[in-house]
């Protein structure tokens, strides 16, 4: 058989057998497809500018900000340990006496313009703020609940305060949106009888209402990030979910939506029942990243991973002993490996209730500001490069440029570059420093130079490459 045929025989196997399927991800074989009304809206990625806007800033912040940061994770004198945000929940309280906490939301020290300079600095391209979380406090002067801001005693519009703040700075503004709505009367998490199909139609309606006064509000948002969609309630109204997609959609030329709104016609949520995901990038990675050798496959279709700094804290918690907080380096290495695989970081911070950051929060903007400042050029619209992973850490690329981001650094003082065949390393530049020797040591392998560096820094190495070089060369393989 002549290799080119026997090639396309093993690629036919291994796109029917579906080897390495994600677990969520099974395709079926195209003619076995079943047809769906609210399946995924397309196959693959998006193209336009919009998407490719999204891709390439690579990193995002996410702001938690709500009632909850009032009691901070204690309730009636006991702390609890999980997440502070979802405190009315593990204390119990029921909605009216956990939104009497609405009289005490006056954040003094707030200051939009500070917070988007706090962004600025840290050098992320987008912010992802909770509009409204599970609790069902509104940031915004909602007209359709007076769960919100305007009868607090801060009465402004934080919410927009925040928007014009960001854009301002050339920052994106997401909108995170908890479908599930501790407070509202109508929210049912099954449908069970008639009265709760009414009820939550009515609620359905509701949200609907609440999704078009935010797009109409304020036009600049990039993207909805829908959370609280995992009751049987929303699984079994998939149709609502395609709807809400297509009408911000319409509302908004551009916008992107994440996969965690979807359902399909049968309740199948993020990858429909064929398997095609659905919303236009996975939103499944929180709090943890994809398998760097394993998941490759989601470099087919785009990602947002969103991490806490603590174990898993979103909203403010006064207490962040009570779990292993990340240091900057552990952040930095998240945000490099997100985007070695081709998918975006966001990380998150919890503001305090009086408007302003926790102390370790602020040192962090500060600490990932200043390595991006230098190094950011390997973040920023950069993608996974398809070279062999090296233990010593992480290669992105974008368009010729291949960077390495070194993490771990061996006694060898070499770091070993394998290449893909016909592509050779001609140069090798420290980002924001010299060049380093670079060393071919067998076929498509070189040494690179461990340059000098500060301790404790991870840095960014450039690698001129040559892609149309010859496969051919004095390398012998040992006949074995
Ligand atoms: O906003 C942040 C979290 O509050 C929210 N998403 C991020 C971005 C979130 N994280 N996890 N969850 C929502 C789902 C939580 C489910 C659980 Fe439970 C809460 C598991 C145990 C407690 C709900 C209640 C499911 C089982 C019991």
């Amino acid at each position: 058989m002549n290799k080119t045929l026997k090639n396309c025989l093993l690629l036919l196997t291994f796109l029917a057998t579906g080897v390495c399927v994600h677990a969520q991800e099974k395709l079926l074989p195209a003619q076995q497809e079943i047809s769906l009304k609210y399946g995924a809206d397309r196959l693959g990625k998006r193209s336009d500018k919009a998407m490719q806007h999204f891709r390439e800033n690579r990193l995002g912040a996410f702001i938690h900000w709500g009632l909850y940061a009032i009691p901070g994770g204690e309730w009636n004198g006991k702390v609890y340990s999980g997440a502070a945000e979802w405190l009315k929940s593990w204390a119990k309280v029921p909605s009216d006496e956990w939104l009497q906490l609405m009289k005490q939301w006056n954040p003094t020290k707030f200051d939009a313009r500070k917070w988007a300079k706090m962004a600025k600095e840290m050098g992320v391209r987008y912010v992802k703020i909770t509009t409204k979380h599970h609790e069902g406090f509104c940031l915004w002067p909602s007209k359709y609940t007076k769960n919100t801001v305007e009868y607090t005693p801060y009465k402004k519009d934080l919410l927009g305060e925040m928007v014009k703040a960001y854009n301002d700075e050339g920052i994106d503004v997401h909108f995170y949106f908890s479908v599930m709505d501790w407070s509202h009367p109508d929210y049912r998490y099954d449908i069970k009888t008639p009265e709760d199909s009414a009820a939550f139609a009515r609620f359905l309606e509701f949200t609907d209402n609440q999704l078009k006064e935010l797009a109409t509000r304020y036009p600049t948002v990039k993207d909805f990030w829908f959370d609280g969609t995992w009751d049987a309630s929303i699984k079994k109204n998939g149709w609502w979910t395609a709807h809400v997609e297509q009408m911000l959609k319409e509302m908004l030329p551009g916008v992107t939506i994440n996969s965690r709104l979807r359902a399909d016609d049968y309740g199948k949520r993020h990858f429909d029942s064929n398997g095609h995901l659905m919303g236009d990038y996975e939103s499944g990675y929180e709090r943890r990243l994809p398998d760097p050798v394993k998941d490759l496959k989601v470099t087919r279709w785009d990602w947002e991973a969103c991490m806490t700094v603590p174990e898993n804290q979103w909203g403010y918690h006064k207490d962040w002993s009570l779990s292993y907080v990340k240091t900057p380096v552990e952040v930095l290495e998240r945000i490099v490996h997100a985007v070695s695989m081709g998918g975006n970081m966001v990380v998150n911070f919890g503001p305090q209730a009086d408007g302003d950051f926790r102390s370790e929060e602020k040192i962090l903007a500060t600490t990932i500001g200043r390595w991006m400042k230098k190094n950011g050029e390997c973040i920023y619209g950069c993608d996974y490069a398809g070279w062999e992973k090296q233990a010593w850490g992480y290669y992105t690329r974008k368009n010729k440029e291949v960077y390495m981001v070194v993490f771990n650094a061996p006694y060898s003082n070499h770091l070993v570059v394998k290449t893909p065949k016909g592509t050779k390393v001609l140069k090798a530049t420290v980002v924001g420093g010299k060049e380093v020797q670079v060393t071919e040591t067998e076929r498509n392998t070189y040494n690179v130079n461990m340059p000098v560096q500060n301790p404790g820094e991870p840095f960014v190495i450039k690698l001129q490459i040559d892609e149309a070089a010859s496969a051919a060369d004095n390398y012998r393989d040992a006949l074995t």
